[in-house]
């Protein structure tokens, strides 16, 4: 993985990776991302919009609320109108012309917000807040001159607390680059075909819940798939959850934020609950793994720090993504009282390895090779278990899919 490139201004070492990070420009281009500028009228939300369209010439499309001239104040009953703005998103996001798309507006407003991330939801966007860093973003009064609507003092005083407070996530993560995201959902398809197959497994089906061997389709069984494949770093619940502001506040978690990461794949499980994806954190990636991670769900334990991250690829009707870390540990847990798991046979190709059954209907295979993913560390803001189309089906959006 490549470093951040020396800075060669005093801004140079301010600049989001995603304008100055060679790896991370690389993963980008690979990603479908969704650029949310937030900050006060005059704070220079259009600079830092117009070098990231530039940097991405080919491949972005920014939108300014300013062309459809929606003043930013705060929201009347009457509301501003969004609805051009909305149009031109949507055509966008829906003939697909732009991988990365860049919305330049003061984003305020929290149900404003909530509608651009289900725009991202919809259409399968990673998003990306970003806020000008320049000295004066929160000077009132030297917005007042900078900014080109001439919004008096009293106007900007009124918007700033709505500014200058970060905005939480649901959770902070790395979030899977789409062609690498499309890669690993065949793979885990062809683990789940494989796994399914096996003699040794149809010999132990009641862990799942089955008695006869014909009945278990394993994709059927793991029905609910995350709508992003991505590796939960922090838990926030919006800043809800014990630790999340002091999480979010940390040097390398800003430094990091929309940074590409090359995340390493070991292994494959199954449990009759949920299937997923080990990983294998490096030290850069662990700088930004909760002490408490694998405490947070099982406190009686003592772990490796990294133990817990995993990608979930999906888990059983009425089971909780959540569950798939949980599950994982239980894994660690009997290998570390000297448990390797009964061996049952090998699977080939993409998921070659060595297959292990540690009772309970807990299957692992063990990577011959390790799959590496590109992704971005960024935060995911929608709401929790809503349900969006997946895509897959030759006449386009049929199948449903939950976020978990
Ligand atoms: P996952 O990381 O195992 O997939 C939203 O619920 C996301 O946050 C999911 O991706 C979920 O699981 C993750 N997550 C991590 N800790 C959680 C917690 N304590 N409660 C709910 N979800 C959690």
């Amino acid at each position: 993985m490549s470093s951040q490139a020396s800075p060669k201004d005093p801004q140079e070492g301010q600049k989001p990776p995603l304008l100055v990070d060679d790896h991370t420009v690389v993963t980008i281009r690979e990603s479908k991302i969704f650029v949310l500028l937030r900050g006060l009228p005059g704070s220079g939300k259009s600079t830092l919009g117009k070098e990231i369209e530039q940097k991405y010439k080919d491949t972005s499309r920014l939108i300014s609320a300013d062309q459809y001239e929606i003043k930013p104040v705060i929201r009347s009953s009457s509301g501003a109108d969004y609805t051009k703005l909305d149009d031109e998103l949507t055509t966008c996001f829906e003939r697909r012309e732009a991988n990365l798309v860049i919305l330049d507006d003061t984003h305020h407003d929290h149900e404003r917000l909530e509608e651009l991330f289900d725009f991202a939801n919809k259409y399968h966007f990673i998003v990306v807040i970003l806020e000008p860093k320049t000295p004066w973003r929160l000077d009132c009064a030297q917005l007042k001159d900078r900014n080109h609507w001439k919004l008096s003092l009293e106007e900007l005083k009124n918007l700033r607390p709505s500014l200058e407070k970060d905005l939480l996530p649901l959770y902070f993560g790395w979030f899977l680059a789409k062609r690498d995201e499309d890669s690993l959902r065949k793979t885990s398809h062809e683990f789940l075909e494989q796994l399914g197959n096996l003699k040794a497994f149809k010999k132990r089906l009641l862990a799942y819940g089955y008695e006869d061997k014909h009945k278990l389709d394993l994709l059927k069984h793991f029905a609910k798939t995350p709508n992003i494949l991505h590796c939960t770093a922090k838990f926030c619940d919006y800043g809800k959850a014990v630790g999340s502001e002091e999480y979010a506040r940390q040097e390398v978690v800003k430094k990091s934020y929309s940074k590409g990461y090359t995340l390493h794949i070991t292994a494959l499980f199954a449990t009759p609950r949920t299937v997923g994806a080990r990983l294998e954190l490096t030290e850069e990636q662990l700088l930004l793994w909760p002490l408490d991670a694998e405490r947070e769900v099982m406190p009686k334990d003592s772990f490796p720090r990294g133990s817990r991250a995993h990608i979930t690829l999906g888990t059983a009707a009425e089971v909780q993504d959540v569950q798939t870390g949980i599950d994982l540990l239980e894994f660690i847990k009997l290998q570390q009282a000297g448990r390797e798991g009964e061996s049952l046979g090998e699977l080939t190709g993409s998921v070659a390895g060595k297959v292990s059954y540690f009772d309970n209907g807990m299957w692992m295979v063990n990577l011959s090779r390790k799959i590496e993913v590109k992704s971005i560390f960024s935060g995911y803001y929608g709401k929790p278990g809503v349900s969006v189309p997946l895509r897959g089906s030759k006449k386009g959006l049929l199948h449903q899919c939950h976020i978990m």
